[in-house]
């Protein structure tokens, strides 16, 4: 999947946009959207009907690029139930032609108010690959790696893309602030396996590398970050999850650079996630990884388990979830049930039947406190399908009460809820049926500022990132930006970002060329 050969010359710590082997920046598109969208109960509105006014299509030509989107946005049944079909989630270019007639005297309904300019952006961190022609053989080639981002600006949702050639994978994009005070992006890529800082200077991201890594094995890869105190003397630490050696390390601000301590390290051991959390409840956050065998791709059987370090006590690993012959991509750490102390939540992948025809176990979510034994994880939803990569805390009611997000391979988006006893199966509602993707990265946050968080999800196979945000009633679910090339992306990570990280696109127009 990554042939690129690693490079042994070390590449210089601070890269200029625009000079050779840059990261470069492209307009991708803008997509229109109506600029009124004022909030109006669902009154009489069937689920699954179109609500919103999407206007026609408008075409920016910045550096060829740009494309142009029809928005439909549209309301998702949410049975209490669970397992109910979302309402029929198709666009109708029909209706939203006529409703563009109407212009802004057709209110939307049933779509909360959605301000022209938000401060906060999402960045997505992606893995793109050419397009497959006939006759192409063996693996897909990945290009550099790239990021998208998605502003709201002017009424519009605006993505801009910027690549890297120096990896050809970004695991994840967050917002970072150092010791020094600067908002910068810190970007964790893969093979070759690079943790840097960006800053914006001139209108663009210029970047620091303050971890590079060759673990020694086939894959080197920085694949998950996640921030906070792990020393607990006010400092942000950064624990980076690795491919392909089992590195879990601590990279911590010191004396105006970076000093890395590798945690652990474990021969032919893929880390995929990383979490932070106080599950004890003893004020002290531990971290908490996923170690499994090599990647089998094709459902067989893979062994992995969840492990705890503490570095503030000195504590090395420890197995914290004991999976079996199963294994787990995908942990949360999170006070969902709301009592003061976090708990962990993993997502244990499901196995395909020895025959082949359908599946040994399904996909499971698996709950620990801090004294459930390692083998004795409470099951609180299992799903039909084989994987699941993707857990994200949410309200996206706004009642207080805190859901789980599960986004699936291939069965869909689903939001739980759990009950008087958090130890029984949760409340499980479908939010998108019709969205998939291998890794399908979802973040809940409040990017628009009205205290409520909505829910964005990256359906890579239906070539869109979508917006569900709840209007009372139900989630209304919005297109945001559609993929217009016919490369294939996986997006492995979005998070919200301040709009003054995102790239200046104009700047960049002169070096952006068409592909
Ligand atoms: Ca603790
Ligand atoms: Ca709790
Ligand atoms: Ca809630
Ligand atoms: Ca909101």
């Amino acid at each position: 999947m990554h042939p690129f050969a690693l490079r042994s010359v070390p590449e210089p710590r601070l890269d200029v946009l625009g000079s050779v082997g840059s990261p470069r920046v492209e307009l991708l598109s803008i997509a229109a959207q109506s600029k009124a969208t004022p909030a109006v109960a669902s009154r009489g509105v069937a689920a699954g009907g179109i609500v919103g006014t999407p206007r026609s299509p408008k075409r920016v030509g910045l550096a060829g690029l740009a494309s142009s989107l029809v928005l439909g946005a549209m309301l998702v049944g949410c049975s209490d139930e669970g397992a109910q079909p979302a309402a029929s989630a198709k666009s109708d270019s029909a209706a939203s032609a006529s409703a563009t007639a109407g212009g802004e005297s057709t209110p939307a309904i049933g779509v909360p108010a959605l301000p022209d300019d938000l401060p906060n952006a999402l960045v997505l961190a992606l893995s793109a690959f050419d397009a497959r022609k006939p006759g192409d053989q063996g693996p897909p080639v990945p290009l550099p790696a790239e990021l998208e981002l998605i502003v709201r600006r002017g009424g519009q949702w605006i993505a801009t893309r910027m690549t890297d050639p120096e990896s050809n994978v970004f695991h994840k994009a967050l917002a970072y602030t150092t010791p020094e005070g600067e908002q910068v992006l810190l970007t964790g890529g893969g093979t070759k396996a690079l943790l840097k800082l960006w800053r914006k200077q001139a209108g663009q991201l210029v970047s620091q590398t303050i971890w590079e890594k060759d673990f020694g094995g086939k894959f080197s890869r920085m694949r998950d970050i996640e921030v906070g105190d792990v020393d607990g003397d006010g400092s942000r630490v950064i624990a980076v999850a690795t491919h392909d050696q089992g590195v879990v390390a601590v990279v911590r601000p010191k004396e105006g650079g970076y000093s890395v301590e590798e945690l652990d390290h474990e021969k032919n051991t893929f880390v995929h996630e990383i979490e932070l959390g106080d599950v004890d409840g003893d004020g002290v956050l531990e971290i908490y990884a996923t170690p499994s065998e090599p990647n089998r791709l094709d459902g067989s059987e893979q062994e992995g388990h969840v492990v705890r370090y503490v570095p503030k006590k000195g504590e090395g690993r420890k197995i914290v979830a004991d999976l079996g012959k199963r294994h787990a991509k995908e942990i949360l750490v999170h006070d969902v049930d709301g009592n003061g102390k976090d708990e962990l939540y993993v997502l244990v992948e499901g196995q395909k039947a020895p025959s082949g025809e359908g599946l040994l176990h399904r996909t499971e979510i698996w709950r620990y406190e801090a004294d459930t034994p390692p083998d004795q994880g409470v099951p609180i939803a299992e799903f039909e399908d084989r994987l699941g990569r993707f857990l994200t805390p949410a309200d996206l009611d706004g009642d207080g009460r805190k859901e789980i997000v599960a986004a699936l391979y291939q069965k869909g988006v689903w939001w739980l809820e759990p009950g008087e006893d958090v130890s029984k199966p949760w409340t499980k509602r479908v939010v998108d049926r019709d969205s998939k993707s291998f890794e399908h990265a979802a973040i809940a946050t409040d990017l628009d500022g009205d205290g409520r968080q909505e829910l964005y999800v990256a359906n890579d196979d239906g070539k869109s990132i979508r917006r569900y945000v709840w209007n009372g009633r139900r989630l209304v679910k919005e297109e945001i930006y559609a993929r217009q090339d016919d490369r294939s992306i996986l997006t492995w990570n979005i998070m919200p970002i301040p709009v003054a990280l995102v790239p200046d696109a104009a700047a960049a127009a002169p070096s952006a060329s068409a592909q």
